[in-house]
């Protein structure tokens, strides 16, 4: 906890630095209407894969944006309570976890339990019908995501070695640093892997066992935070690096904000920085203040890929635009001392050593060993550090639809 809290300091420390340093001034970035934006994103943020809502079949894009609408109306999404600098806040957007049963994901110091989708070997009773499709949805939504996030780093991984090949060896070792070398497949296909640790690399890093949804109408934020660095507008999340990931895991994104005519647009040729009417995703490189930042445009129905280390080396944030949004972040959460049954194994091994009187109700110890009392200690301590208890309070999101929603109720995509 300590060490978390110094580093915490440390990074907070950085950033008053670096605004200090900024004073009046906006660090400069792109977004689609400024000519170089195609360049810098091949060239800075290649590991940021978009793929377009035409590139998704029209059924998918249904099924979950269908799910997204039956979870809100069944008021599952919650604001919650996360601690950020020390002090308690509640998050703007509203969030509902779901994924392998069993599964929890912990971030900014508080962990959520996933309401499981139906997975082999488990038997899941939902409190109704709606529900239950949802959650099938998503799972769908899940197992797409699975396989084009193989193609998409094959791919990656296939540009990257046909360029490291036209390079001579000293450039190309200072151009690729860390280059996953042994996973430079040949065909875009999963089963073309010629080796089998190879595959099974890739599909570690791409086997999503939780999808953390978020939502929020920011007619109903009346308080948005500005983005700090860059002038980028309002964020309904502030510059971050996903947490509690499996190292070099991809994050698969569903993006899916409401269509609303009567949101004025703006034209371009009025626009200095990005449209604050569309939801963006802005990328920038982890404390680097040379290379401009990026925003990119998000339609509905639109996903986005942060390939392989892409959420170390670089932060995201969510910057909003007028309508309401959903958005299902499918993500592979390191769950080696975070799934209910290691809790309740761990917490079974602390029980071993009580004894439950009958006669008089006290709960005494059965050994006062030195040994013993540690490991009750220690498993204590873990379940502190880890977040085991749910920490109590979420606010539940209205379960007001925006009106134009609920008319269409099934919403429709396209740009
Ligand atoms: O909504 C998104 O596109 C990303 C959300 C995000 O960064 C998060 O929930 O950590």
């Amino acid at each position: 906890m300590k060490r978390n809290g110094s580093r915490e300091k440390e990074k907070e420390t950085k950033k008053q630095r670096l605004l200090e340093q900024l004073g009046d001034r906006w660090l400069p970035y792109l977004t689609s209407h400024n000519t170089d934006f195609h360049e810098l994103w091949r060239t800075k943020y290649s590991k940021f894969m978009l793929k377009e809502a035409s590139e998704v079949s029209e059924e998918l894009h249904q099924e979950v944006q269908q799910a997204f609408v039956n979870l809100l109306e069944h008021g599952c999404f919650f604001q919650d309570l996360v601690r950020i600098k020390g002090k308690d806040v509640l998050t703007p957007v509203s969030r509902i976890l779901i994924g392998n049963p069993g599964y929890t994901y912990k971030y900014l110091n508080t962990r959520l339990f996933a309401v499981p989708w139906l997975t082999e070997g488990h038997e899941i009773q939902y409190i109704n019908e709606e529900i239950s499709a949802a959650c099938e949805a998503l799972n769908k939504l899940n197992s797409y995501f699975r396989d084009e996030a193989i193609v998409a780093l094959q791919k990656y991984n296939n540009s990257q070695a046909k360029k490291l090949e036209s390079l001579p060896v000293s450039d190309a070792e200072q151009d690729f640093p860390g280059f996953m070398k042994e996973e430079h497949i040949s065909e875009d296909n999963r089963s073309s892997c010629s080796h089998g640790n190879q595959c099974a690399n890739l599909e570690s890093r791409t086997s999503y066992n939780v999808t953390l949804i978020n939502y929020m109408d920011p007619q109903q934020m009346l308080y948005l935070k500005q983005e700090p660095y860059f002038g980028m507008g309002k964020m309904a999340v502030s510059w971050h690096h996903d947490e509690n990931l499996v190292e070099r895991s991809t994050v698969a994104v569903y993006n899916y904000s409401c269509k609303d005519p009567l949101v004025p647009r703006m034209k371009e040729e009025d626009l200095k920085g990005r449209d604050p009417a569309i939801w963006h995703i802005g990328l920038k490189i982890a404390w680097d203040i040379k290379t401009p930042g990026l925003s990119v445009p998000l339609y509905p129905g639109d996903c986005y890929f942060m390939l392989d280390d892409l959420n170390m080396t670089h932060q995201h944030c969510v910057l909003s635009g007028l309508q309401s949004r959903f958005s299902s972040t499918h993500r592979v959460a390191e769950c080696s001392t975070g799934t209910l049954d290691y809790i309740f194994s761990q917490c079974q091994v602390a029980l071993q050593n009580s004894e439950h009187k009958s006669d008089s109700g006290t709960i005494t110890l059965k050994s006062l060993e030195g040994t013993v009392v540690k490991q009750v200690e220690k498993i204590h301590n873990e379940g502190s550090a880890l977040g085991w208890r749910y920490r109590g309070l979420r606010k539940r999101q209205s379960t007001a639809m925006p009106v134009q929603k609920r008319e269409e109720k099934t919403m429709q995509h396209g740009h």
